[in-house]
């Protein structure tokens, strides 16, 4: 009797030490680069986002809204196709300043949120 309750004290001590690593062993999706960058220009018109992140994104999960000149926010359709790190989409902008927010699904079921910030620029 009291061993068996030594030994499920045991077991119990060892939990915390079994669960710790399991959290952070895959990462959730961080951006390293984007196109246009964070505080960069684009020339108005036709104009391709593209972000890549440090992991796999689930696209069909994920969203961009883009919000415009005078506040005005719409959803950008994200391309179904392309590198599995990679979100691109594509927009027509008129000149002004924007804020493209990203939300991203990793594939370790984490999401995450960020903005790029730039300025559309006559061309
Ligand atoms: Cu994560």
């Amino acid at each position: 009797m009291t061993d068996r309750f030594a030994a499920r004290r045991g077991v119990l001590a060892a939990l915390p030490l079994l669960l710790l690593p399991l959290g952070p062993a895959k990462a959730h999706a961080i951006l390293e680069e984007s196109d246009p960058p964070d505080r960069g220009r684009v020339k108005a018109g036709a104009v391709v986002f593209r972000l890549r992140f440090n992991s796999r994104i689930d696209r069909a999960r994920s969203r961009l809204t883009l919000t415009g000149p005078g506040g005005a926010k719409a959803v950008v359709a994200i391309e179904a196709e392309g590198a599995p790190d990679i979100v691109a989409a594509k927009a027509v902008l008129t000149p002004g300043a924007y804020v493209l927010r990203w939300q991203v699904l990793a594939v370790d079921g984490h999401i995450t949120r960020g903005d790029v910030a730039f300025v559309a620029v006559e061309r």
